[in-house]
Formats: structure tokens, C-alpha cells, sequence
């Protein structure tokens, strides 16, 4: 359903690089809009009903513009992006600039003035579309990396408006971050927001240290103080999953029987590992796959008794650094699977490929030991998945030290996936281990990840956004505390 200027005011608006919809082609030629079935739009989605919600974002074409439109509820706010803004504002500054810096640089990022002026350029357009949306003392919240300068630049227009953002990757330390030639810019642009929130307090403190050191301002623990009398607050808001969700998808019968369905393929082995991650340079493929590997060389696996799953999304296709990170990861299976393999048991099945939700529970339900090591993560839902999933209380999780997730999911194995020899020995602890020790740890697990899930992280983020800056009021001294 399209809609005209009028319909369009609304009272939250979340502005994030891409909408919670792709669209599908039909063979007739018709065209339609396909709910991505991420976890930020389930989690808002009951808020936004009750807020007449909007929501701004990229609709994934490439030089074409499309009117805003209602889908199952929710009104959709396109924005526009071409060729030269794909290549400067989200494949090279985005993914090829701030991704690669906000992860540790585990890749070298580039730096290049005009990606820089693609990202402003693109941010304004964002910014512009959601002042014209945005009713009188409305909320916003700005989600993610592509669009730290959105903050500021609605604010000039907007003054009335509460701006809230969310930064989902890491926060890096400022050693790193002054790298970067447009650093006081960004620093600046996040605080024109009322609540800046973190995945860990880590990165807050990294935030409040960098302003008081780059930009000047005054700070006191989590609270910035602009000249003028404005506050900015800064804090740690964990992400998580649909749990409930999850646990539901896992429970129905026929994931059950897909899961067995799965280890029967693979040949029925005592044990089942499996990744399942963006194809992404911070995931540590390369090195859990080493790690398995070299447990087979050395005599300790037998590769009839384990197989290795390892579902590697594609994504960023068109950014170099992933095109060689590609072709590293298949030479390395296929290396691994022909040396080591035998007659129908090779050790590792690598799929370059998406799934449906269904069976990426039914995986969960086939594995046996969850292997996650990420070299940097701002938090890793596929390791919360895992666990939501696990309602017989069994499996293993091995999580990076490294995620985000190991400060909630405190039993799991946790690795420093740079120690080849350390991520050997948690393996074979995780697949040895006796079921009451698996039980003890998923349990604890699962009690953290039921009790603090997506609606519990949106709810609170709003809340206290509410809160920072009342309607109408002055900003307020927050409560919450990040170090
Ligand atoms: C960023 C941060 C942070 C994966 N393959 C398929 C599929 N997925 C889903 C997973 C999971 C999501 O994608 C991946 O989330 P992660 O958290 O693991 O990683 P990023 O994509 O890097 O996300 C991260 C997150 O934002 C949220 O703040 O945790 O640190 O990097 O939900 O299930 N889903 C389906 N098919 C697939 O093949 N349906």
C-alpha cells in the first residue's frame, strides 16, 4: 500500500542502513516486499505497532527510488542509494573503512577521502528522510555503524526530537580509532544523540574516554556534558535474541526430525561441530577449521567418529577483502577434506550458502558442540541461538573469548581463538565432556539467555531514551552506569 506525505509522521522511528524487507520478483513480473526475518524488527515490531512506528532504511536497489509503503503494519521508508553511493558510502566506508577498524583491525582498513564524502553525503539523505518523518517530540533510533553521523545532523533540524543510537559492532580502543582521519567527526555526530548504547561497557568507556580526549567535553562516568546544558548518556545494552522464538522453532517435531535426518547424511558420527556465520574475517573460520583439522592429524579425532559443519553465508560479495577471504577459506577445506579425509567421511561439509530460520534450528538441534570464534564480535547471536535451541540441556558451546556473548554466556568454553593449541584442548574438552557437566553449563546458559532477550533489550533502551530526555523536559541525570 503506498502512501502519501500525510500518512507518513510518526511518533518511533528506527533509521537503519537496510529495511526489514527484501523484494521478491515473481515470474509474472509483479513485485512484493519479504519480511527479513532478523531480530531487531521482531523485537520492535509490537512497539512500533503501539508507537504508529516508521521505519527508514535502504530497500537493497540500486539506483532506484521507491515510495514509502505499509507492510504487514508497518510503514517502510525508502531510501534511495546509487552506484557511486553503494561503492563510497556502504561497500567502501562502511565495510571496507569502519568494519575492518571497529574489529581490532583484523583487516587492514583503507582510508579515502572520497568513500568519506560518500558517507556524509548518504548519512544527510537519511538524516533529511527521517526529519520529514519524525512527528513533533518523537523518538528516534539510529542503529549501527553506517550511520553515526545521522545523530547530529537530525538534531540541528530537529531539536524537539529524543535521538537514541546503537552501535552493534565492537567500540575499539582509542589507540585504534585515532587512526582514523575523520575521527572527532564521528565522535561528534554520535553526540547528537540523547542515548548512545554500547554492546559492552567496554565500548562505552571507549566512547566517553575518546570525546574527553579528542573532543574535549567534560564527562563524568557515563554522562557526557555539552556546552550549552545538553547531557548525553552513555551505556551498555547487551543485544539479544527471540528467544522464546527460537526455542519454539527448535521444539516442533519436524526439526527433530530433520536434525536426525542431518547426522544420518553425515554418517551418523559420535559427534557433530558446526560453525554457521557470515562469511566474514572476523569470524576465525580459518582457525577453528585449523584447529579441527590438526585434532585429526595428530590421532585424536577419528574422522569417522566427528564431522564438521561449517554453513558460511555469503555476504559483502563485492568487497575485495571478502572475494580473498573466500577463496582462502575453500582452499583451506578442500587442503583439510583431501588430506584427511576418507571414502564418503569428509571431515568438514562447508556450504557457502543461506537457510531458512527452520533449518538453522534444525542444525542446532543436529550439533553436538556449537563452535564459535570470532577474532572480534560485537556480540554473536548465533551463539545465543545455539542455546535457545538446546531445551534437552545438552550440546556444548565453545565461544571466543573474544564475542561480545562471553560475558553473559560465562559457561561456555571459552577460547582465545589466536591459540591454536587452546581451541585444540577446549574441543576435545567439549566433545568428551559427561552430560551432567554439559547440563550444569547449558542450563545456566539458557536461564541467561531466556531471561534477557530481544524484547527485554529494545524495551529498556526505549525506556531509558524516555527517560535521559522527557518529553518537553530537560535532559535528567540517568540512573544506569557504565564505567
Ligand atoms: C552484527 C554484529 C551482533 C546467519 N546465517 C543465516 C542466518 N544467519 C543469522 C544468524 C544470526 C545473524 O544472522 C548473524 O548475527 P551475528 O550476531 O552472529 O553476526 P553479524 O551478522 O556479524 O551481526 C554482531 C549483531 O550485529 C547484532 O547486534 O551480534 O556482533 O557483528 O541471527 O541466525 N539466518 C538465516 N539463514 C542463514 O543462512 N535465516
Amino acid at each position: 500500500m503506498a502512501l502519501s506525505a500525510t500518512d507518513l509522521t510518526a511518533g518511533l522511528v528506527v533509521v537503519a542502513n537496510r529495511l526489514p524487507v527484501d523484494r521478491v520478483v515473481h515470474h509474472d513480473g509483479s513485485v512484493s516486499w519479504q519480511r527479513s526475518p532478523g531480530g531487531l524488527v521482531t523485537a520492535l515490531e509490537p512497539v512500533m505497532r503501539g508507537n504508529d512506528g516508521a521505519w527508514v532504511g535502504w530497500h537493497g536497489g540500486v539506483g532506484e527510488t521507491v515510495e514509502p509503503f505499509v507492510d504487514e503494519g508497518l510503514t517502510l521508508v525508502p531510501v534511495p542509494l546509487s552506484t557511486e553511493d553503494v561503492e563510497g558510502y556502504y561497500e567502501g566506508f562502511s565495510n571496507a573503512t569502519l568494519w575492518p577498524l571497529y574489529h581490532d583491525v583484523v583487516a587492514p582498513p583503507q582510508f579515502h577521502r572520497e568513500w568519506w564524502n560518500s558517507y556524509v553525503r548518504v548519512n544527510q539523505r537519511f538524516a533529511n528522510r527521517t526529519a520529514e518523518v519524525a512527528e513533533q517530540d518523537g523518538v528516534v533510533w539510529v542503529q549501527d555503524y553506517q550511520l553515526q553521523l545521522v545523530p547530529a545532523m537530525l538534531r540541528l533540524h530537529r531539536p524537539d526530537l529524543r535521538i537514541g543510537f546503537f552501535l552493534h559492532i565492537p567500540f575499539p580502543p582509542t589507540e585504534l580509532f585515532q587512526q582514523l582521519p575523520w575521527r572527532r567527526q564521528i565522535l561528534e555526530g554520535l553526540l547528537g544523540a540523547d542515548l548512545v548504547g554500547f554492546q559492552l561497557p567496554g565500548g562505552a568507556a571507549n566512547f566517553v574516554r575518546l570525546v574527553r580526549a579528542r573532543v574535549g567535553h567534560k564527562t563524568h562516568r557515563d554522562t557526557v556534558f555539552l556546552p550549552g546544558g545538553r547531557v548525553v548518556t552513555v551505556a551498555p545494552y547487551p543485544i539479544s535474541i527471540d528467544s522464546q522464538g527460537f526455542e519454539q522453532l527448535a521444539r516442533r517435531p519436524e526439526a527433530e526430525q530433520r536434525a536426525q535426518e542431518i547426522r544420518a547424511d553425515l554418517g551418523n558420527p559420535r559427534t557433530v561441530l558446526l560453525g554457521i556465520d557470515r562469511l566474514d574475517y572476523t569470524k576465525g573460520m580459518p582457525q577453528r577449521l585449523r584447529a579441527f583439522g590438526e585434532l585429526i592429524s595428530d590421532g585424536k579425532i577419528d574422522v569417522n567418529e566427528a564431522a564438521f559443519v561449517q554453513v558460511a553465508t555469503p555476504s559483502r560479495e563485492r568487497v575485495g577483502q571478502y572475494q580473498v577471504l573466500r577463496d582462502d577459506i575453500e582452499r583451506l577445506v578442500g587442503r583439510l577434506n583431501g588430506s584427511l579425509g576418507r571414502i564418503g567421511r569428509p571431515p568438514i561439509t562447508y556450504l557457502h550458502s543461506s537457510y531458512p530460520r527452520e533449518e538453522m534450528a534444525a542444525l542446532y538441534r543436529a550439533a553436538d558442540v556449537m563452535v564459535v570464534t570470532p577474532l572480534r564480535d560485537g556480540m554473536n547471536l548465533v551463539a545465543k541461538e545455539y542455546v535457545a535451541c538446546r531445551f534437552t540441556e545438552d550440546g556444548a558451546l565453545v565461544l571466543s573469548e573474544f564475542a561480545g556473548a562471553a560475558d553473559e554466556l560465562r559457561q561456555a568454553y571459552q577460547v582465545n581463538p589466536y591459540d591454536i593449541n587452546g581451541l585444540k584442548a577446549a574441543l576435545l574438552e567439549a566433545m568428551n565432556a559427561s552430560p551432567r557437566e554439559l547440563g550444569r553449563r547449558m542450563r545456566a546458559m539458557r536461564r541467561q539467555v531466556a531471561d534477557n532477550d530481544i524484547g527485554r533489550w529494545a524495551s529498556t533502551f526505549l525506556a531509558e531514551l524516555r527517560r535521559v530526555r522527557p518529553p518537553h523536559g530537560k535532559p535528567t541525570r540517568p540512573s544506569s552506569v557504565a564505567s
